[in-house]
């Protein structure tokens, strides 16, 4: 049965499997699956942070695998939660993050997708600007319900329907196929 995936997606979060496989589908990728808890490392940086889970990945699984490591970052709070976007999602949730915000609302998604492998480790980044919805809106996953992409007024939980072809993931993902399908 896994023999017919081309490689996995090693996280702990359905949701960004899910968008990850549709995408890759588009490409002609087929991606496992493995729902595993890596551990994270502190840092400021979303690259470390990303190879560290990734090489954590590989040497569990021992099979060519992806990871994701994402952050938004909110301009006015100096890019706050950044790194620390999955513990403060998980602590102070999207209430919080409105209470502390004003009049600037710019903020962006960043995805960093790190493949590994027996011999190869390299990275791809995809960025989506964007702001922050005055309330929340729609029902969707994670900061879904107040991110509101660019060249739209709806938050991505109102309005997911192009989100596949737009995100941050997306991105991230695009220039990893472009390098995976000619390496
Ligand atoms: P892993 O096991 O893969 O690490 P995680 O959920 O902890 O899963 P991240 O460390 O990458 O993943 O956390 C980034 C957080 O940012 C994530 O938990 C979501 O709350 C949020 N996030 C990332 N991409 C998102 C998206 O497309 N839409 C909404 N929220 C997103």
């Amino acid at each position: 049965m896994q023999k017919s995936f081309d490689l996995f997606f090693v996280s702990s979060n359905n949701h960004k499997y899910h968008e990850a496989k549709k995408i890759l589908d588009s490409f002609g990728i087929k991606l496992g699956f493995l729902k595993s808890d890596l551990e994270e490392i502190q840092s400021n940086s979303l690259n470390d942070i990303a190879i560290k889970k990734a090489r954590s990945a590989f040497s569990k699984h021992k099979k060519p695998i992806i990871i994701e490591d994402d952050g938004l970052f909110i301009s006015s709070l100096e890019g706050f939660p950044g790194p620390y976007s999955s513990y403060v999602f998980k602590t102070i949730g999207n209430k919080g993050i409105l209470n502390l915000l004003k009049n600037n609302r710019k903020a962006k998604f960043v995805s960093i997708i790190t493949y590994c492998d027996k011999t190869i480790l390299e990275s791809f980044d995809g960025k989506l600007n964007g702001t922050i919805s005055k309330s929340q809106k729609g029902k969707g996953w994670g900061y879904d319900p107040i991110f509101i992409p660019k060249n739209s007024n709806k938050t991505f939980a109102e309005n997911n329907s192009n989100k596949n072809e737009l995100s941050h993931r997306y991105k991230a993902l695009k220039k990893f196929s472009n390098w995976y399908l000619h390496k």
